[in-house]
């Protein structure tokens, strides 16, 4: 027998200054807690699990820290480390489970997986389409942002020269919108919304889930990014908060716990599964109850992706 062992690494990604809570970023902690290094170890891979990320930064300007972007110094920061291990990681032969943390990671790991794999395709997994950029947000939190700074605009993409502690992204690569894909959109904000008409980019709405059912809408989905290796990056606020309740931005009528785990188990079944995100879990943010729920779910979830299947 020849055994070809394929390692995943688990980069914990601790950021939670992307939203205004405390608490996202012990989400990583509590996922490798409840036991991710096994589960995936029994699904028969290898499991690489480095210490957390030390995303932190000693001094800061208070200028680096505006209302539209809020704490961008340390966004910033946290996305130059992570997309330097990401994309190392890729270039050894790994296959990056990124464990965040708020969604503003994904300007990290986007960046590495880009600079590893130009052609990647992304799915996309949220109720929010986190295609703002400061200029747009009505919140200033970066965890809304992570597509919006990072895609290619008809009109310029974004000049990250005004971005404290983005340096790193001003000849960075980006996003063309045929290579994103969204899936379980249900609060998406105004420009978001003519943008993703303008850019002509692939969005499956919680109104297209209901029209066409999971199943569909996945095998569309996985049609547009043909030929890609894939990046699934999940946010855990697209399941419905009945199942996913210790979460930042909780809204109503989102997957359902099978929708969620079928978006998984399909997208492991295709095959060209490269890298993957979790995200937004915050179990401070719930009773204690709410947060093992979410936890648990987040597991299994990364578990379906990861290629368990049912029988
Ligand atoms: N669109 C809103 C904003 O930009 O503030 C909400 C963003 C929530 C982002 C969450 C994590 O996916
Ligand atoms: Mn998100
Ligand atoms: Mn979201
Ligand atoms: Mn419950």
């Amino acid at each position: 027998y020849i055994y070809i062992y394929i390692y995943i690494s688990f980069l914990r990604a601790p950021q939670t200054y992307g939203q205004p809570f405390v608490g996202t970023d012990s989400g990583p902690r509590l996922l490798r807690e409840g036991g991710l290094a096994t589960m995936l170890t029994q699904l028969g891979w290898r499991v690489e699990d480095i210490a957390d990320l030390d995303f932190s930064l000693h001094e800061m300007q208070e200028s680096a820290n505006p209302a539209n972007a809020r704490n961008c110094a340390l966004v910033g920061h946290a996305s130059n480390i992570l997309a330097d291990v990401v994309e190392t990681k890729i270039k050894e032969g790994l296959f990056p489970l990124i464990l965040g943390g708020d969604h503003s990671v994904a300007i990290g790991s986007l960046t590495g997986i880009l600079r590893a794999r130009p052609n990647t395709g992304i799915i996309w997994v949220d109720a929010h389409a986190d295609l703002n950029i400061p200029e747009t947000s009505g919140s200033g939190n970066m965890h809304g942002m992570p597509l919006g700074l990072l895609m290619d605009h008809p009109d310029g993409a974004y000049d990250f020269s005004k971005l404290p502690g983005f340096d790193f992204l001003v000849d960075g690569p980006r996003i063309s919108p045929e290579q994103l894909v969204y899936v379980g959109l249900r609060d998406v904000d105004p420009t978001e919304r003519l943008w993703i008409k303008d850019l002509g980019i692939k969005a499956f709405t919680m109104t297209d889930v209901d029209n066409y059912g999971i199943g569909q809408v996945m095998s569309k989905a996985l049609d547009h990014l043909k030929g890609r290796p894939l990046h699934l990056s999940y946010d855990i606020d697209s399941v419905d908060p009945a199942d996913a309740p210790a979460t930042g931005t909780r809204v109503r009528g989102g997957l359902t716990y099978r929708e969620a785990h079928f978006v998984g188990e399909i997208i492991a079944r295709s095959g060209s599964l490269a890298s993957a995100d979790i995200v937004e879990v915050n179990p401070s943010l719930s009773d204690d109850d709410g947060a093992n729920e979410t936890v648990e779910l987040g597991l299994q979830l990364i578990t379906s992706f990861m290629g368990k299947s049912i029988i």
